[in-house]
């Protein structure tokens, strides 16, 4: 028999990791730019009743029974997305960034076939050609890296690269690149050389969405992006393209990779469309880079040195080179004032990934709890002051009370912390 009872009777371990998992958000500050926080109605109906069900197939066209509503579901999300980005067909299934862009490859190529696209160590992301993963284990990888001293993309490398290389497919978009991406370049050398255009914009879909960022879908033959960074919605990913690419897309995610749908991760994409689609949604994107481009400028004050010197978006990554902290000891330090940032490599890095130069940070989620300018010079005053205290426990804790005094004054979860998962 199914059991009625709620999360904290079923499973109390669970649930306390839950309330504290929220206490932890609530209480820091988090500048890991590939999250954010879902609103109330999301995380609604990515718990509700919809969890349940298979719907292997599209709309219309379904493998199993008891579609009607799903089908409707889909499709308003898929014309939210469309209406987003301008888009002539999208497909909302994907689980994940990660597979939309497995299925693009694969909807796109032939196993051996040549990509051209950013090295992971650059700002690039695993499923653009690195050795440790699929796309760089079936495809033959070229890949273009940024300029080591301005650390901008360089239309000559990408050109040169292309036009000797003659790939099948060229990826723009990164995962820890401050700048406009100039997707018009990328459109045009791929144009050039028979290639087709790939980008993904998973780290702005949501600035793209919201007029403060280039959007890749005119000069792009197909665009991915994840649906929870800073477009604000569930976990999950989606794949845009022309009419005619897409019916391969379709195919590459069902039936070549996933079989049935997360619908109640569908229906919270369909709502954080709605909810992107509003003039609040532009207000926000606005306000990620404002604050980001604040936080870039109060981390130099405080003597950070930042890749390209700041930063176009939501993301900007500082450049430890030169100093005794390592993106490790700097992450490991943050944390313990409740900063939540991630290390990362800086280009031509001379420390291993697992302790690297630089640690990246963004906008985001601190923009989605009401942070303005003002909260970002304290952030990099935080900042300063915990690294300087590094391994001087008292001081460190002195520094966690500033954070979590300023954190209670902007909550996170205005409907209350841990009420979306009862
Ligand atoms: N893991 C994501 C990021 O943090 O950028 C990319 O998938």
């Amino acid at each position: 028999m199914r059991n009625a009872g709620s999360l904290a009777e079923v499973d109390p371990d669970i649930a306390e990791l839950v309330r504290k998992e929220t206490e932890r958000k609530e209480l820091s500050i988090e500048l890991i730019p590939s999250e954010n926080a879902t609103s109330r109605a999301v995380m609604e109906v990515c718990g509700s009743v919809l969890t349940d069900k298979y719907c292997e197939g599209y709309p219309g066209k379904r493998y199993y029974g008891g579609c009607q509503y799903y089908d409707e579901i889909e499709k308003l999300a898929i014309d939210r997305a469309k209406e987003m980005f301008g888009a002539e067909e999208v497909n909302v299934q994907p689980h994940s960034g990660a597979s939309a862009n497995l299925a693009v490859l694969f909807g796109l190529l032939n196993p051996g076939d040549t990509i051209l696209g950013p090295r992971l160590d650059h700002g690039g992301h695993l499923t653009h050609g690195s050795p440790v993963n699929f796309s760089g284990k079936y495809f033959n990888v070229v890949a273009y890296g940024v300029n080591l001293d301005s650390h901008l993309i360089e239309e000559h490398e990408v050109r040169k690269l292309a036009e000797f290389h003659k790939p099948k497919v060229i990826i723009s978009g990164m995962t820890a690149y401050s700048r406009q991406i100039d997707f018009e370049m990328f459109g045009r050398v791929a144009k050039e050389v028979g290639a087709y255009h790939f980008s993904d914009v998973s780290h702005y879909a949501g600035l793209i969405v919201g007029g403060v960022y280039d959007n890749p879908v005119p000069h792009a033959d197909i665009v991915t992006t994840t649906t929870h960074k800073t477009l604000r919605g569930p976990r999950g990913g989606m794949i845009m393209g022309r009419g005619d690419l897409m019916k391969k897309m379709n195919k590459a995610v069902f039936p070549g990779f996933q079989g049935g749908p997360l619908m109640h991760q569908v229906a919270g994409k369909a709502v954080a469309f709605k909810e992107a689609l509003t003039d609040e949604f532009r207000i926000y994107a606005s306000r990620v880079v404002t604050n980001a481009r604040e936080l870039a400028e109060a981390l130099q004050d405080q003597g950070f040195k930042l890749l390209t010197g700041g930063t176009d978006s939501h993301v900007m990554v500082v450049d430890l080179r030169g100093t005794e902290t390592t993106g490790a000891d700097a992450e490991t330090a943050l944390g313990k004032v409740g900063i939540t940032v991630n290390k990362n490599t800086v280009p031509g890095d001379p420390r291993p990934p697992a302790i690297t130069s630089g640690i990246r940070l963004g906008s985001p989620t601190v923009t989605t709890r009401g942070f303005r300018t003002e909260e970002m010079d304290r952030i990099a005053e935080f900042m300063r002051a915990a690294i300087d205290a590094a391994g001087d426990e008292a001081k460190l804790a002195n520094i966690r009370e500033k954070v979590v005094a300023l954190c209670r004054n902007f909550p996170l979860y205005d409907h209350g912390p841990g009420r979306a998962h009862r």
